[in-house]
């Protein structure tokens, strides 16, 4: 289960975030349908920020409230790390991680609805 949060959060970040450019900015069906908790056919910013705040706790591995270089390497390239660390103290706190995600999700609700679909 771990893993599979892991990598939606990871699929999650790297289509919708950071990473657009290279990557499909479209989340697939499957992690759409992963994040839709009460299965009405969208993701609503509160199910998005309920999956996204349990990747924050799965990702930091050592439970200190933040995110390290070394908990995401697998995840993350560095560019991709500091662009979620906003006050560069080369760690992610939780406020960043949601920060960042929360934007994503803003940026991924074309039609403003507050709904991924
Ligand atoms: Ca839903
Ligand atoms: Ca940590
Ligand atoms: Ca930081």
């Amino acid at each position: 289960m771990k893993k599979l949060v892991l990598t939606a959060a990871c699929c999650l970040l790297l289509g919708n975030g950071i990473a657009a450019a290279q990557q499909s900015p479209a989340m697939n069906e499957g992690q759409l349908n992963q994040l839709d908790s009460d299965k009405s056919g969208s993701v609503s910013k509160a199910e998005y920020q309920t999956f996204m705040s349990a990747a924050f706790t799965k990702i930091d591995a050592n439970g200190d409230g933040s995110i390290s270089v070394t908990e995401v390497t697998k995840i993350l390239t560095p560019d991709q790390f500091s662009a979620m660390d906003a006050n560069g103290d080369k760690r992610v706190s939780r406020a960043e991680f949601m920060g960042q995600v929360m934007k994503d999700f803003a940026g991924a609700d074309r039609s403003g609805d507050g709904q991924l679909k």
